[in-house]
């Protein structure tokens, strides 16, 4: 933190000259200006309280209120609000050149404060955001709800805020106050890293770019048939070998868990939270190529670098396989300090299904153990799933028996139909990339579904939230990601967050976005449903 040091700074409206900013401490400034700052124009490109995405629950503008950034700006964020107002500093310092320094207190008139209620319900989300020419106050009652205002006052900024270098002009934003809180807790993205393997660099921008439309979980798909991508203690060859590889034979990839911890406190500091999905019994070659003994013949495959799916198992009956899903699970959850580990469980097509219970019966305590919930693909309903375990629904079909019964027994479930949020998946039939088994997902079918009416007997109590996953079969560059990620995140981030979603609104909100997406260097899609500029 930099205390503001009153060095010939006045309390006249601010100046464009940089201000002194030291680290001394020193005596706070003299109290706020005696005039009310003057009425501040607003550039022609900000945007309106209104444009912003995912739709706030309540807006409410006050144009002759617009708060004027600048030089002399700073953002006050003490105690625990400190890394949503860190995060803020990062957003607004690149475009603006202004120093902004994150203070513990401010008594200036141009403040941003953020400012921390203590009267709660820690899963509370909801924030309060209020613009005025005299100051911005953002209060809310936990570090997430004002990671969720920093990302409206984000999009509140023009475009060029997102430019990545200083750009030389006004800065103001919408007066007003809005009022805002999530439909769902849930709102995530998935990023299959074993198909395809992507390094740090490329899930921090993931991260960024999600984290601006209020997205607030990342999945990470660290293993399958084709790659393992972390490393874990005692089982060397899970990455010397079953890391070498990945689909069409390219040089595949790891974490290191000084890297992994890397990305998972990249993702706190813009309030997002990794959730690792080790996938067993099937989708296991990778692990079974690094370990003959881990096979039941004792014999290892070859590495796999196709994209069948289905054909592979962990051997049931061995006793090492529980000490291999043990020390997994048990070093990846002490890497992640957030609620979920993912157990995966989906197409385990070569697993007789009393032996894909007997697993689960074995595996499934030692995640509760490790101190976490776990989640598992929609078929692992068949086993004792906790009552603290989520299912993640992601099929087509209208109906599932095992979810709906894991459901009425009070476990939660987190929605993907594949035919809504799997990303990648064609826009259009016409799209020369892409898979297609779920059908064409355009950006208004990804948009107008209610993930509490998609599965029978899965009502608003049971849907934990959304989660779009990207499976990278198909997707081998970033600008790949990019493409298939968006628009349509935009459109999975309101069906996560928003009460009412209305096509015809959204899609003019989203072509605002475009803007937005270019200054961020982001190859999205253009879709042909969206009236872009
Ligand atoms: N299903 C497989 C994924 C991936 C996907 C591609 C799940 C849970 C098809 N499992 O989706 O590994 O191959 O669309």
């Amino acid at each position: 933190m930099v205390s503001l040091v009153a060095n010939g700074c006045t309390d006249d409206p601010p100046t464009q000259s940089t201000p002194t900013v030291s680290a001394q401490a020193t005596s706070p400034r003299p109290t706020t200006p005696s005039t009310t700052p003057k009425p501040v124009r607003l550039p022609d490109d900000a945007p309106s309280l209104s444009d912003v995405i995912p739709a706030p629950a309540t807006t409410r503008a006050a144009d002759d209120d617009n708060f004027a950034l600048t030089n002399q700006t700073a953002i006050s964020a003490p105690g625990d609000a400190e890394a949503a107002g860190e995060y803020l500093a990062d957003v607004l310092r690149p475009a603006t050149g202004f120093p902004l320094p994150v203070v513990s207190e401010s008594d200036r008139a141009d403040t941003i404060r953020l400012v921390l209620r203590d009267d709660g319900d820690p899963q509370d989300e909801s924030y309060r955001l209020e613009v005025a020419r005299d100051g911005v106050t953002l209060s809310a009652a936990n570090p997430s709800g004002l990671f969720n205002g920093v990302h409206t006052l984000r999009q509140l900024l023009p475009a060029d805020i997102e430019r990545g270098k200083t750009v030389d002009r006004e800065w103001a934003l919408a007066g007003g106050v809005i009022e805002d809180e999530p439909r769902f807790g849930y709102r995530g993205a998935m990023l299959d890293v074993a198909r395809h393997f992507f390094g740090v660099d490329v899930v921090k921008r993931y991260i960024d770019r999600l984290a601006q439309y209020k997205i607030n979980y990342l999945h990470l798909h660290l293993a399958d048939d084709q790659g393992w991508r972390v490393e874990i203690d005692g089982w060397p060859r899970l990455t010397e070998v079953g890391a070498r590889n990945e689909v069409g034979g390219g040089k595949g990839g790891f974490y290191t868990k000084q890297q992994y911890r890397e990305i998972v406190a990249y993702a706190q500091s813009r309030g997002v939270t990794i959730v690792p999905e080790i996938d067993m019994p099937g989708h296991t070659n990778a692990a079974l190529t690094s370990y003959a003994k881990l096979n039941c013949d004792g014999t290892a495959p070859p590495p796999y670098t196709d994209t069948k799916v289905g054909f592979s198992s962990l051997c049931i009956d061995k006793k090492v396989t529980y000490d291999f899903a043990r020390d997994v699970i048990t070093q990846v959850a002490e890497m992640t300090p957030g609620p979920y580990l993912h157990i995966g469980g989906d197409e385990a097509n070569s697993t007789k299904e009393a032996d894909y219970r007997t697993f689960f019966d074995k595996v499934l305590p030692m995640v509760v153990d490790a101190g976490k919930r776990p989640i598992g693909w929609h078929e692992f309903a068949k086993a004792n799933v906790p009552r603290s375990g989520v299912v993640q629904y992601w099929r087509i079909e209208a109906k599932d028996g095992p979810t709906q019964r894991a459901a009425d027994g009070g476990r939660r479930v987190l929605m993907s139909p594949a035919n809504k949020t799997y990303l990648d998946m064609k826009y259009e039939e016409s799209n020369p990339w892409g898979n297609s088994w779920a059908g064409a997902v355009d950006v208004r079918t990804a948009y107008e579904w209610d993930p509490t009416q998609a599965l029978a007997g899965v009502g608003d109590g049971e849907v934990l939230g959304v989660e779009a996953p990207l499976w990278t079969e198909l997707v081998t560059k970033e600008d790949e990601i990019e493409r298939m990620t968006f628009p349509r995140m935009q459109a999975i981030a309101e069906v996560g967050w928003s009460n009412s979603t209305e096509w015809a609104d959204f899609r003019t909100r989203l072509s605002g976005q475009a803007e937005r997406m270019t200054a961020q260097d982001i190859a999205f899609h253009r879709s042909p449903d969206v009236p872009w500029p």
